[in-house]
């Protein structure tokens, strides 16, 4: 019967909304009217969702981001409406097939890393666990560039998904509203009226985000720029075609492409822009829904959390404050109580590099009503605080500082995971942590196990279900029922014949993509995420050139076959991290075309590494890469979806792989290198990247080889700044992590060919990981910042 109607209803689509005949139709024809036909469905709980929430006052939780990184959809919300099998069937009676069509769906590549993939597990978490919520972003008619390689070397060309029909948004051209620029503050009566000199039109697009089983939908609000004025038609009467386009051109600008810059900050007067635009038609959009249903603003934070998502929509905290005071009457004192009872703050990085800062005259130029309100808000702070050091100061040097500003509008502040919170309170925030005591939490991040696991691994997932019981996938801790059959012979036969399985899809991907050829009995040893040195590649890519001297020096010896797979892009002015991608692929010409290797050593990098390729990736890994310098990472997220996948873990005591190492157990994790604190004393030894290297050969020879130009024969000193950076100037200490790195990896070896001890380990990861769930987190920040309830 659903079959039926399903199958009815996507030839209906075909027909009426994509206007093709399934004679004529492609599959990019049957993927939309798949996708209407699925949209379909989500519509009711979407609508009874919004009424309970209104219906009952509930306190509503608005995500603010920058980025949502949410990939594709279509097999997603099959999977959530519980549709997927019926969604096959239905397809194949037509004469499709489902995978090939949800394939074909290109990523909604709409932020750079972890910071939006995370915001996009929190939609889906609070859409599955009912929590009244409202994603508000940008809608980038470009997402994150799409990767290719050159001769080896990253080569950015835009991305275009807009390009192609969206089928899961509706377009609201009614919801509006006006976003100011520049211009200037007069004062009329005692109050502040901002003329602004440029103005744009933000305009809604709204997507259904569907939980688990369809039980609730919130809405992902994207908003696009429009002009206020379409064209000059002044100058297009005068024949000026191209004067005439410019108001519109400029406008339409601000939503145009997506920063591509991850945990690095530049002082673009776009980007603040960009950023603004976003926080204040958020802020608008809240207020006006407030008061359809409220008298005035007084109680606001009773019924609204706002949630910033790093600094990034920060302006929404003096953007409240404008409109409270100069739109509506309230008091500076009042209105700053409230917003910060309505706001929270998350802070992604401790890297200085990363931490927003605008100069004074930028700010005062594009927004300069808010610089007052900035200033208001720190003189208020110092006011409140008369001890309070200079160095917490919103403005300070010139320059007004997004991460001062955040915590003093916020009434939480959280880091995201266990270490990294406590680095936020004892370095980053530690002035403002005295002054403000207990205001500093920790909210570990999570993944949604739907898509990371029910999605991306059903082999894995069937098994679970089948050892189990079904529903795990909305109650991630009842994976512990697995544990006892860590010891089951029989289970762990199968547990690694999915493993296997994944693998095989791999290698075959791999090489008819890449034309390399890998054996799925090799381990695959997988580091997939942003390039960037504080993440560590470096260290991987001369870790593998020592392991291949190794087999140069020993070609009759006994190795663990290993396949190094790589995945990630670089931001596009980023030259170190482009010179490791470059010498990562310099590396595999010459490791994968050696026969005397063989097996025993290959390396990958498919290019544009994205959800995607994510989600083939992942349920394929033996061992996870998380490798960087302690102290960096704020938490990691993909060293959580390897681990659930069965992945074993090589990998540093830093953001979330402390906590996932407590959780699978320290005997399933191969631990190395310095602690956060041990960083901080080593750096102090001027010396310590050439002590290092002096007590290590292995490493030694490898810097030599590069040196000499061995993988780059065409251009010996293609490396030569590398050498030297790792002698002179190894911040991220590669060199002195080095030798406990090789230790833990000989570690890694002897496991894996003890394959029983190792599969018990894999089972032992994914059974221990149910703390990592992204409902888990939802929860946290329901309780303890939002103070938001299930509607469920
Ligand atoms: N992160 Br700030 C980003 O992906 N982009 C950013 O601009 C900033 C942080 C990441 C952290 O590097 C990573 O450790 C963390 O897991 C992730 O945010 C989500 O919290």
């Amino acid at each position: 019967m659903t079959q039926d109607n399903l199958r009815d209803d996507i030839l209906h689509h075909l027909k009426f909304t994509v206007g093709k005949d399934p004679g004529h139709a492609s599959s990019y024809d049957w993927r939309l009217a798949l996708s209407f036909a699925l949209r379909d469905r989500i519509v009711e709980p979407w609508f009874a969702s919004t009424r309970k929430t209104w219906k009952e006052d509930r306190k509503r939780v608005f995500y603010l981001s920058m980025e949502f990184l949410i990939g594709r959809i279509v097999e997603d919300a099959a999977i959530n409406l519980g549709l997927q099998d019926t969604a096959r069937a239905a397809l194949a009676e037509l004469g499709q097939d489902f995978d090939a069509l949800a394939d074909d769906e290109p990523d909604a590549a709409l932020g750079n890393g972890g910071l939006g993939r995370l915001a996009a597990c929190y939609m889906e978490s609070m859409a599955t666990i009912g929590c009244p919520g409202y994603g508000y972003g940008i809608r980038y008619e470009h997402g994150l560039f799409r990767q290719r390689f050159e001769a080896g070397r990253q080569v950015e060309t835009p991305e275009d998904w807009l390009t192609q029909r969206h089928p899961w948004e509706f377009e609201r051209p009614e919801c509006a509203y006006t976003i100011g620029f520049k211009g200037d503050v007069h004062e009329v009566d005692g109050r502040a009226v901002w003329t602004p000199g440029e103005t744009v039109i933000a305009s809604a697009y709204d997507m259904p985000v569907v939980g688990w089983q369809g039980r609730w939908a919130n809405t992902l609000r994207l908003w696009g720029a429009m002009p206020t004025t379409l064209f000059d038609l002044e100058r297009f009467n005068r024949g000026d075609f191209t004067a005439a386009a410019e108001p519109e051109t400029l406008a339409r600008t601000i939503s145009r492409v997506l920063y591509p810059d991850d945990t690095t900050y530049q002082g673009k007067e776009l980007r603040l822009k960009q950023e603004y635009f976003m926080a204040s038609a958020a802020i608008q959009d809240i207020l006006r829904r407030y008061l359809e249903s409220h008298e005035d603003l007084s109680q606001l934070d009773e019924h609204v959390a706002i949630q910033l998502n790093d600094t990034h929509p920060a302006l929404a905290g003096p953007e409240l404050i404008r409109l409270m005071v100069d739109e509506h009457a309230m008091e500076f004192d009042t209105a700053m109580r409230i917003a910060q009872g309505c706001l929270g703050y998350t802070n992604h990085t401790l890297l200085p590099e990363a931490l927003e800062r605008w100069s004074t005259w930028l700010m005062g130029t594009v927004l300069p009503r808010h610089m007052q309100i900035i200033e208001m808000i720190d003189a208020a702070h110092a006011t409140a605080h008369p001890d309070r050091p200079a160095s917490v100061a919103i403005v300070r040097g010139n320059e007004v500082h997004m991460g001062e500003l955040s915590f003093i509008m916020a009434h939480k502040v959280n880091g995201v995971s266990a270490l990294h919170s406590g680095l936020v309170k004892s370095t980053l925030f530690h002035e403002l942590d005295a002054l403000h005591p207990g205001r500093i939490i920790n909210v570990t991040n999570g993944i949604t196990p739907r898509r990371w696991l029910r999605l991306a691994n059903p082999g894995l997932a069937d098994l679970i279900s089948e050892t189990i019981g079904e529903g795990w996938e909305a109650d991630l801790d009842r994976l512990k029922g697995l544990e006892p059959h860590a010891d089951d012979a029989g289970f762990l036969d199968r547990f690694m014949a999915v493993k296997r399985a994944n693998k095989a899809a791999v290698s075959n991907w791999v090489s008819a993509t890449l034309g390399v050829t890998v054996s799925p009995d090799a381990m695959f040893d997988v580091q997939v995420k942003r390039i960037h040195e504080y993440k560590r590649q470096l260290m991987n890519v001369l870790e593998t050139i020592a392991q291949w001297h190794e087999i140069k020096k020993n070609p009759g010896g006994d190795f663990v076959p290993r396949v190094k797979v790589f995945g990630g892009k670089s931001a596009p002015g980023y030259a170190v991290a482009k010179e490791i991608i470059h010498l990562i692929n310099d590396v595999a010409r010459v490791v994968n075309n050696d026969p005397e290797i063989g097996d025993r050593l290959k390396v990958v990098y498919p290019p544009n590494y994205n959800v995607s390729m994510a989600e083939t990736l992942i349920p394929a890994a033996d061992l996870s890469e998380q490798i960087s310098t302690a102290g960096k990472e704020a938490s990691g997220t993909g060293n959580m979806k390897l681990s659930l996948n069965g992945a074993l873990t090589i990998g540093t005591l830093d953001g979330a792989n402390v906590e996932i190492r407590e959780h699978v157990g320290a005997e399933n994790f191969f631990l190395f290198g310095m602690t956060a604190e041990e960083v901080v004393q080593r750096r102090k030894n001027v010396n310590h990247a050439r002590m290092a290297i002096e007590a290590n050969d292995a490493l030694r020879d490898v810097l030599q080889l590069l040196a000499e130009g061995r993988f780059s024969p065409e251009q010996p000193d293609r490396y030569h700044g590398i050498v030297d950076r790792m002698w002179h100037h190894d911040h991220y200490l590669v060199a002195s992590d080095f030798a406990d790195y090789q230790r833990a990896q000989a570690e890694v070896d002897a496991a894996f060919l003890d394959r029983d001890r190792w599969a018990r380990m894999a089972a032992l990861n994914t059974a221990r990981m149910g703390f990592f769930s992204s409902d888990r987190s939802i929860r946290d920040y329901m309780r303890d910042v939002w103070g938001a309830e299930s509607a469920l």
